[in-house]
């Protein structure tokens, strides 16, 4: 079979949306750092909307910062890609021509500190999960003993991490007197732009105080709230795509018709007219993101621990499970009061959208994929909610129920004993903590670079210990079962 690229781009069937000339020539306007599936199903595809309406120079150039697997994937299809849109109704394929160019950062760090450096590059984006800001997830502070953070400042032109990169071509940039590009955050952080300020500043003080002081005042960080559903490709996805096509596609991706993308309008030097694909520009993001990152995110970890200790595997087996409905209706019950109005939604409309969106029966989402780095994901989604409920002496069952299944799951096994596939950069100090015991979950509580100081406060940390006990001795399914 061909490949799909630019020489054989005129052969699509008839249905297949494709780029235009404007897109495939259009020059970079913005690096990203962290070409994962979502990147490609969401920020890219809505920048190509904004160039197909006739938008400029804002084609992508686009980073890994480990491994070359998307790259040796995209390049021999000049950076072409198919998006697939799918639902119960069916499946509709657009190819994407917007990314231009794909670098590996670890194959010549200084190639891609070059290429954010050019004074063409307006925005810098990223999305390299919550782990790649190497902050604290309890404070949002940079964690200046992370190994990478240690190796950037030792090697300030050869960075390994995102803060780093983003280190290095601010200062390269302010030594050649171009101004700095904006940093825009894409991933699901609290606050997320702030955080990244507070990051990337805190960084550039320990080089020099004076470049300390030029971050905090010069480089805007908007922030953002980012959603869409996107599963892992799995090579049935390949297949099926590249047999619709007649092309061989080496890495599609799979999503959802929901998108939503809102964003803190603050581009000094300007920015796509990302509003022909959607984007709602506000001046506080802080409404929207507490909405999502509580009820879908929130919601997403839950599922994903307890329906994983359950035995299942798909967000649409636990959100089509009678028992499993009935605890997410509990779970957004106590969340949506403590959501801010402002996001010009109301939270029950919004919790009944989520829970047909979870349902999606065309998206193969793991719950395993969900569970992946739960220590950095934890305290934003259920953390912040359940100590709010905490203090103002309402109900919380089903939050402390979640974190309990979150803890379980971190012991390394299932309601049958089975071996769970732990992936999470603080499994090990997770795993020293399990006891084998319902001293387990205290002992995890303690660490403190997720939870703060929950463990010293009994009235936070003792219905999580016992929700952990119940689980411990009946199974999820006769705990949650208690819970109703
Ligand atoms: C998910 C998110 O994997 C996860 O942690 O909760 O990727 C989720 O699908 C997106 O945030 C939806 O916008």
């Amino acid at each position: 079979m061909k490949r799909l690229g630019l020489a054989s781009i005129g052969a699509l069937p008839a249905g297949v949306a494709c780029p235009d000339g404007r897109v495939l020539a259009a020059k970079p306007g913005i690096v990203h750092l962290g070409i994962g599936a979502f990147h490609r199903a969401h920020q890219a595809a809505v920048t190509e909307a904004a160039m197909l309406a006739g938008d400029g120079d804002w084609g992508i150039i686009a980073a890994s910062l480990r491994s070359p697997d998307t790259r040796d994937a995209l390049m021999p299809q000049d950076g072409l890609y198919t998006l697939a849109v799918r639902d119960a109704s069916g499946e509709r394929l657009q190819v994407i021509g917007v990314i231009r160019d794909v670098l590996v950062g670890p194959e010549d760090p200084g190639r891609l500190v070059a290429a954010m450096a050019d004074p063409a590059i307006r925005i810098v984006s990223l999305t390299v999960t919550e782990k790649g800001y190497c902050h604290d997830p309890a404070t949002g502070t940079l964690d200046e003993r992370h190994p990478d953070i240690v190796h950037d400042l030792a090697h300030p032109d050869a960075p390994r991490s995102a803060p780093g990169y983003i280190i290095a071509a601010l200062r390269r940039r302010r030594m050649a007197a171009v101004a700095p590009f904006t940093v825009l955050c894409c991933d699901n952080l609290p606050a997320n732009g702030r955080t990244v300020h507070r990051v990337l500043t805190r960084m550039a003080e320990l080089i020099d105080p004076d470049f300390g002081r030029f971050v905090a005042s010069e480089v805007g960080c908007p922030s953002t709230m980012v959603d869409r559903i996107v599963p892992a490709t799995s090579d049935e996805d390949r297949a099926r795509v590249s047999a619709l096509l007649g092309l061989a596609d080496a890495w599609p991706v799979m999503t959802e018709p929901f998108t939503q993308w809102v964003i803190e309008d603050r581009f000094p030097l300007g920015r796509p007219r990302w509003e022909a694909g959607g984007v709602q520009f506000v001046s506080d993001v802080a409404p929207f993101e507490l909405m999502k990152l509580r009820m879908l995110n929130g919601a997403h970890s839950s599922l994903a621990y307890l329906g994983t200790l359950a035995g299942l595997t798909y967000v649409a087996d636990a959100a089509t499970d009678p028992a499993f409905v009935r605890f997410l209706s509990g779970l957004w019950g106590e969340i949506a009061p403590t959501l801010p109005s402002g996001a010009g939604l109301d939270p029950s409309d919004y919790a009944a959208n989520l829970l047909e969106r979870f349902r999606n029966p065309a998206l193969k989402h793991r719950l395993i994929q969900i569970a992946m780095d739960g220590s950095q994901k934890v305290p934003q989604r259920l953390l912040g909610t359940l100590r709010q409920r905490c203090a103002a002496d309402q109900s919380w069952s089903h939050l402390a129920f979640a974190v309990a299944g979150f803890l379980r799951f971190m012991t390394g096994s299932g309601d049958r004993g089975e071996a769970l596939d732990i992936r999470d950069p603080m499994a090990a100090v997770f795993a020293a903590a399990a006891k084998g015991d319902n001293e387990t979950a205290r002992a995890m509580l303690g660490i403190a670079a997720v939870f703060g100081n929950l463990a010293a406060d009994e009235a936070v940390s003792g219905p999580i210990c016992a929700a952990f006990e119940r689980i411990n001795r009946l199974g999820v399914r006769a705990a949650m079962a208690e819970l109703a």
